[in-house]
């Protein structure tokens, strides 16, 4: 039997949060500029925005460095919305800084400028499992927490790790949800992220082992995995091409927001549209035309904005002691619930999973 061990719960420190959204506009560094000398001008200028939280009850605002995979991906604005949505009761700035594209080391800058400028916190979501390690470590050596969101890193490289799903059954979830929209037949493609990104790895490998096992639909034939990296162009370049190299194809599956929605985007205006699927991952706002015209009838998500939330109350009860990181720990998120450190590997399942299709898609907004 699991042992649930539990912390005092969180005690927020003071009345108010200032939370900062410091994007960069999606702009590329100039060529001259060193990755490390954009992020730190990234960080000086997010820091020139960050107003000082109201400290009552005494104490310093924690600072908190929030680096999503990219920027431009409305996806992550729902989380850094969840870290908002916890703002009133802790006494906290957070700072949103990443780079342009998700590849593998590009958040490195980003996280040794954050380790200089000594903040109380980074939660990052990582482009890849092993890359970002040691920049990592240096942070928790120097007294900063680490939090994964939304994806993870080796266990070692941060305290916990916060997912929105059981990254464990998704891979089966996908290709079940292509069965269901296809009718179980045909040839189908993955249109997935990055190729390193961790979370969609994760899925993508859960998924093969579910069709080796034989225990999926038969009648489906994963034909091609292609990879839009979380850029909506690429991404429809992708879906196109796919288009054009299986004409027998039944469905594209995108476990990315980016990528669902720009291939729904290419299959609304292409002749193959209905003969073609496109399910996966997507956000309701996105997806809510391409349910509306037809050509998608079934995705999937969860509200992204938890995952923030239960970041941000979790780094206060890190940082104030009333929660220590640890195999089996269970904690209360104000508004939320209790939520628990799984396993020695600490993986925090935010929850809970939604499916959308034309009877509901109009009741969510994000
Ligand atoms: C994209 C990103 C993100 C992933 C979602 C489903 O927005 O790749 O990491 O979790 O899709």
């Amino acid at each position: 039997m699991r042992k649930v061990r539990r912390s005092m719960g969180l005690v927020a420190i003071a009345a108010s949060a200032t939370m900062i959204l410091a994007a960069c506009g999606g702009n590329e560094s100039s060529s001259e500029e060193t990755a490390a000398e954009a992020a730190t001008e990234e960080a000086v200028v997010a820091e020139e925005t960050v107003e000082e939280a109201p400290a009552e009850g005494g104490g310093e605002a924690l600072r908190v460095t929030y680096i999503p995979k990219n920027l431009g991906n409305p996806y992550f604005d729902a989380i850094v919305k969840g870290f908002n949505e916890a703002a009133p009761g802790l006494n906290m700035t957070v700072e949103v800084v990443a780079p342009a594209q998700a590849g593998a080391t590009d958040q490195i800058p980003f996280i040794d400028a954050a380790i200089q400028q000594q903040v109380d916190a980074i939660a990052i979501s990582p482009n890849d499992l092993d890359a970002l390690c040691p920049s990592l470590k240096r942070a928790m050596e120097a007294g900063i927490t680490v939090l994964t969101v939304n994806g993870d890193t080796a266990p070692d490289c941060r305290e916990a790790s916060i997912t929105p799903v059981d990254f464990s059954q998704l891979g089966r979830y996908l290709v079940d949800l292509t069965a269901e929209v296809t009718g179980g037949e045909g040839e189908w493609a993955f249109l997935s992220a990055t190729s390193t990104a961790p979370d969609q790895n994760s899925w993508l490998e859960a998924a093969a082992e579910y069709i080796s096992s034989g225990e999926s639909p038969a009648g489906l034939t994963l034909v091609d995995t292609v990879y839009g990296d979380d850029q909506p162009d690429k991404s429809a370049t992708e879906a196109q091409a796919l288009l054009t190299k299986y004409p027998d194809l039944a469905a594209i599956n995108a476990p990315t927001t980016v990528g669902i929605a720009a291939a729904a985007q290419v299959l609304s205006q292409s002749p193959r549209k209905g003969q073609v699927q496109v399910t996966g991952l997507g956000t309701p706002n996105q997806m809510r035309e391409f349910i509306k015209d037809g050509t998608v009838q079934k995705f999937a998500l969860w509200d992204p904005a938890l995952q923030g939330t239960i970041a941000a109350n979790l780094i206060v009860g890190l940082q104030n002691g009333s929660i220590v990181a640890g195999e089996d720990v269970a904690f209360e998120v104000p508004g939320v619930g209790e939520r628990i450190m799984a396993g020695a590997d600490r993986l925090i399942i935010a929850g809970p999973p939604q499916e959308f299709d034309a009877s509901n898609i109009d009741d969510f907004d994000f």
